[in-house]
């Protein structure tokens, strides 16, 4: 190659790295250079000087990812630093000399140590697999990533739960159900053949968290994927995932015997169905020998299961516990359920259909239950099932992807909304049982433990459309590894690493985030409000929404706004559902006084006029909050403004735009709910908050048939 064309490349290939980086494809493992020139001598005397020990493909995983940080800080091959070294193996490897320096005794599989040693001139990362090293070795450069000091470390993690999942709502068509973010990056048409990029960074993305699962296809499933022409794709995604710890799991139709042509039932106790998904295990499992297991949606929302034959969730989870148990595979059932029969509050019909069953599912069967008890609004109240069941694991599912709070185009920060789930208190077992302690087995059933993420992952650039999606991707693994973290601390972490370690920076811009969440439920869903979105899409305001099949379908059945006031009476005098919680909290929240505002119309039908604590009347409380909400939203963008110092040009101009599009919606939430609701309430607009700027027919004609995230299927 003559010279030219030599610098022609090698500038073509720095800006399209560049480019990448600056379009968010690296996610949290775009190692930027260290610009302070002792800090960056120092870290580089390690990482130039590492001794590995073992050979396998997750050891080179840690060689590749200790590579591309090398790269990526941009250190010199000449910096050695005199005897500075980081020496990573498995306990059991190591020279006896170093062995008894950092126990590794209480560590189990995927626990870490990161210790200083010899005056701080050796680091060394120990455990008992080579995967917990690829876990140490994540965190020792998330470490200098954030610029920390590394002279004296000491640093023993492991994780709390041990399934750490994420959940692909993706289908066989690559569309994605409830995805902002494009299409399934699950290649399926091309896969085995073509093993994207893609697939390795998302191993490694996660492995960098500690995400060890991934159920790749929809709850709402597709049985072809259990033929043998899908599972040589799965098996081939497996083995890129492998060597990051990464087990792949699938969901199963519970119809699959008779879908795919095979038999006439899919009662769970008959012979020929319970061989059936034997057979459909062992030639998985023939296939990828560490699959994970199934995730089952079952009698939910039209999907097949084990009702149509009079049979329980237990027959049916234990059925398929079976055929995968001699795997060591793992079955998570998922409780959102409700029927269309029922005519009872929607919030109490899970812990009433699962309640019954506690200490009866298969030791390899997880309960697997959303955080509340509708589904995924910017606020509920824990859903209580928690602390209801000790004798069965619950694993807990979040969702991820924004389905119900303005999808990408909203910056939220979820790990705000995921640590008030976890830090409430079910009093299960006394006071101080929160939910983090019933998931991670504290409080109840330690046999396995779970936690799940609706992933907001797509073919975007950046993974997920909004930079700031990226964010609640990592929070949820942060939470998963460790369900005590603090989201102050998470938001802190990765504004450090995604962005700039400048104190002004990371310090405002971490309570932008913290706020983010109040935000949005302020302007979409205040004072304990639900589920008042337009239908189907879930996108926008629709509080006016009456006329759909079910009636917990329609948005007035949520908040069951009349002349008399608003709110869903949950207490002994409505559908008391509250007696679904533990005592205390029972006491407390069926009297309005004494329920927290955030939940008050949650559990509370109360008048337009009822007194709040400070004063005023609901009527002005509602809205207030939806202007403060808009407000809020005013402030994020007027912060972000200030900040394009300390980011890229590219990601500063898209949110920008984001948040603008974020504040027109913002309004449009205000101005629809309080047009809508000011039928009932026939009281003026408190001062402060502007008249509508249309009226309400204008926003009830409001129709966006394409808003993305649907079912094709539907
Ligand atoms: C709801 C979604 C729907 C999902 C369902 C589920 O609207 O698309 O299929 O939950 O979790 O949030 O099964």
């Amino acid at each position: 190659m003559n010279l030219k064309k030599f610098i022609s490349l090698a500038l073509f290939s720095l800006f399209a790295v560049n480019i990448q980086a600056q379009e968010g494809y690296e996610l949290w493992l775009d190692y930027k250079e260290v610009q302070d020139r002792t800090i960056e001598k120092n870290y580089a005397a390690f990482l130039n000087n590492v001794d590995i020990i073992g050979n396998s493909s997750t050891i080179q995983a840690i060689k590749e990812e200790l590579q591309l940080a090398r790269e990526g800080f941009g250190f010199d091959d000449s910096e050695t630093g005199g005897d500075s070294k980081l020496i990573i193996g498995v306990q059991s490897k190591l020279p006896s000399s170093l062995r008894n320096q950092a126990k590794t005794e209480n560590l189990e599989e995927e626990g870490y140590n990161i210790t200083s040693l010899k005056n701080g001139k050796t680091i060394l990362i120990s455990a008992n697999s080579e995967v917990a090293l690829l876990y140490g070795t994540f965190g020792l450069l998330r470490e200098m990533q954030q610029q920390n000091d590394i002279s004296n470390l000491k640093i023993e993690e492991k994780p709390k739960i041990q399934k750490r999942v994420l959940n692909h709502w993706d289908n066989l068509d690559r569309t994605v159900e409830r995805g902002y973010a494009g299409f399934s990056i699950w290649d399926w048409h091309l896969l085995p053949e073509l093993i994207k990029p893609e697939y390795k960074d998302y191993a490694r993305a996660n492995a960098a968290i500690g995400i060890n699962g991934t159920v790749l296809t929809n709850v709402n499933s597709n049985a072809l994927i259990l033929t043998p022409h899908y599972i040589e794709k799965v098996k081939a995604l497996a083995e890129v995932f492998r060597p990051y710890g990464i087990q792949v799991y699938l969901t199963a139709r519970f119809s699959a015997p008779i879908e795919l042509g095979d038999l006439d039932t899919a009662d769970p106790l008959n012979e020929d169905v319970k061989q059936w998904w034997k057979n459909i295990a062992d030639e998985i499992y023939a296939e990828i020998p560490d699959f994970g297991g199934f995730l089952v949606k079952a009698d939910s929302e039209g999907q097949p299961g084990p009702f149509q034959y009079d049979r329980t969730h237990v027959d049916g989870a234990n059925m398929l516990a079976e055929a995968v148990a001699p795997h060591d595979g793992i079955i998570m059932w998922r409780a959102f359920v409700y029927s269309e029969e029922d005519p009872d509050d929607r919030a109490k019909q899970a812990y009433d259909q699962f309640i019954p069953y506690d200490g009866n599912f298969a030791d390899n069967v997880l309960v697997q239950v959303k955080n509340g008890a509708i589904d995924f609004q910017p606020r509920e109240p824990f859903h209580p099932m928690f602390g209801a069941m000790p004798d069965t694991p619950l694993m807990m599912e979040f969702q991820i992807t924004q389905e119900y709070l303005g999808f990408s185009s909203h910056l939220v920060f979820l790990p705000k909304l995921f640590e008030e789930v976890l830090d409430e208190d079910t009093y299960a077992d006394g006071k101080n049982s929160t939910v983090a302690k019933v998931i991670d087995g504290t409080n109840s059933n330690k046999k396995l433990t779970g936690i799940a993420g609706v992933a907001n992952i797509g073919t975007e650039k950046n993974w997920t459309g909004n930079p700031f999606g990226q964010a609640n991707w990592y929070g949820f693994g942060r939470l998963a590894w460790d369900p005590y973290m603090d989201s102050e601390e998470i938001a802190q972490e990765w504004l450090r690493i995604n962005f700039s370690n400048e104190e002004d920076f990371v310090k405002t811009m971490t309570d932008l985030l913290i706020e983010s969440r109040e935000a949005v439920v302020n302007y979409m869903t205040p004072l304990g409000l639900h589920h008042i979105m337009a239908t189907s899409h879930h996108y926008g305001p629709g509080p006016w929404v009456d006329d759909l099949g079910r009636p917990e379908w329609n948005p007035v059945y949520y908040h069951k706004a009349d002349k008399n006031g608003i709110g869903f009476d949950r207490t002994s005098s409505g559908s008391n559902a509250l007696a679904q919680y533990a005592k205390p909290l029972e006491e407390k929240y069926s009297n309005p006084e004494t329920t927290p505002e955030k939940y008050l119309l949650w559990f509370h039908h109360l008048s337009w006029d009822y007194e709040m604590d400070n004063g005023k009347k609901l009527w002005d409380n509602i809205a207030l909050h939806y202007q403060k909400g808009v407000e809020q939203v005013e402030e994020m963008q007027a912060t972000w403004n200030k900040m394009e110092q300390y980011v890229n040009e590219r990601e500063f101009k898209k949110t920008s735009m984001l948040l603008e599009i974020q504040l027109k919606e913002a309004k449009w939430w205000r101005d629809a709910c309080l047009s809508y609701f000011q039928q009932f309430s026939e009281m003026e607009l408190p001062a402060g908050v502007p008249e509508p700027e249309h009226n309400l027919e204008h926003y009830k004609s409001i129709d966006r048939p394409y808003a993305p995230g649907i079912n094709p299927s539907w």
